[in-house]
């Protein structure tokens, strides 16, 4: 290790122009970010059930790669307290827990070096219709870990974005929603074309696919990561319902009219894996109660349909961290994807407690690719 350390770059060139491309998920890790749930109106009842269900995630995911805690002060004594001494535990000052959305996204070059990219990130919305009345500390984050991890990071805060809200394939290929992507939260001012133009600059994707929209009442305005996954190049899970009366039911199945249609930047047609939605899940009178409002702002509505999907798992170097509903389908949709990713082993966790903060186990984590220092 270098006893002194190299100052982060703010970059205003883009990955294309300087050879850096997005790698895929299931491409090598060194590490994964996630941040300790505090917030009160995310989290109910003192995020105590919530953070033994992070503790399960990142014990998962520390079987085969770093994960890095960040936590508040106050939080501190505890998080480190709860999670083994595999976990690195940071202090950092956040607004919420979606390392996904607000930790940086990372490209890599032939070389192995790794970069991040920072992106304006608003709460999903800002003042249009995003969820939080003040979002500045996670803004901030992307930042932050570039300047720990020493990394040098794009500034890409022209441009609103999660990371949520992207998939690649790592061969150049890129999904989203237009739900997500176009809304009107987001980049208002900038034409479908532009903005895909700019996921072709930071990413380094030639194609983008758009499918319409996400799962039903996703608070994200419907991220591409609730509704699909790449399992490798050419073949993508995709989260469809048997009923007809779900609206989710022509959500879906609008998408895989859209992907079997499709090929993606090398030609291929796609295969689409069907994986099963658990039953609708609703948020109970209870949990409701347990939850506390930030600021003077909503939160979830009484029996609020809770985004319960399967696919948004983490890809691990060894594993698949996905989610569990206490449902008859958790076993049916684990199976289905331990098929298709024979060389990782699927851990299921019950993740209802992180469900009821507005996500599941992708959205709380953000790889950090393998690679060189710089
Ligand atoms: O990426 C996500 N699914 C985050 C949703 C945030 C919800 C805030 N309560």
């Amino acid at each position: 290790m270098a006893l002194v350390a190299e100052n982060m770059r703010i970059l205003h060139t883009t990955p294309v122009m300087d050879g850096y491309r997005m790698p895929a998920e299931y491409e090598e890790h060194t590490g994964c970010i996630m941040v300790w749930p505090e917030r009160a109106d995310s989290w109910q009842y003192g995020a105590v059930a919530a953070r033994k269900a992070f503790v399960q995630v990142a014990e998962a995911i520390a079987l085969s790669e770093k994960v890095i805690m960040l936590t508040s002060n106050a939080q501190y004594d505890n998080a480190r307290a709860m999670l083994s001494d595999k976990i690195q535990v940071i202090e950092m000052t956040t607004d919420d827990a979606w390392a996904r959305d607000f930790a940086p996204t990372f490209v890599i070059n032939e070389e192995g070096s790794v970069r991040g990219i920072d992106w304006q990130f608003n709460a999903w919305g800002g003042e249009y219709d995003g969820l939080y009345d003040d979002w500045s500390n996670d803004n901030k984050v992307a930042r932050k870990m570039c300047d720990i991890l020493e990394k040098d990071v794009y500034d890409a805060s022209d441009f609103v974005l999660e990371g949520g809200a992207i998939h690649v394939d790592g061969e150049g290929t890129a999904l989203v929603t237009k739900a997500c992507l176009l809304s009107k939260g987001r980049n208002p001012d900038m034409s479908m074309e532009q903005i895909e133009n700019k996921l072709k600059d930071y990413l380094n994707v030639s194609k983008v696919i758009w499918i319409n929209n996400g799962i039903y009442n996703d608070e994200t305005n419907e991220h591409i990561d609730n509704i699909c996954a790449f399992a490798r190049p050419g073949e993508i899970l995709l989260a469809v319902t048997d009923d007809i009366n779900d609206p989710q039911y022509s959500m879906s199945q609008d998408a895989y009219n859209t992907l079997i249609n499709e090929t993606d930047a090398r030609g291929r047609k796609i295969k689409v894996h069907k994986i099963p939605l658990p039953k609708p899940v609703y948020l109970t009178d209870y949990e409701r109660a347990g939850l506390s409002s930030i600021n003077g702002f909503g939160i979830r509505e009484e029996h609020e349909r809770l985004a319960a999907s399967y696919v948004n798992f983490y890809i691990s170097n060894k594993n698949i961290i996905m989610p569990g509903f206490g449902d008859d389908n958790d076993e049916v949709a684990k199976n289905i994807i331990q098929d298709i990713f024979k060389d990782r082993e699927v851990i299921q966790i019950y993740s209802r407690d992180i469900l009821i903060g507005g996500g599941n186990i992708h959205c709380i984590t953000q790889q950090l690719p393998k690679g060189i220092k710089r």
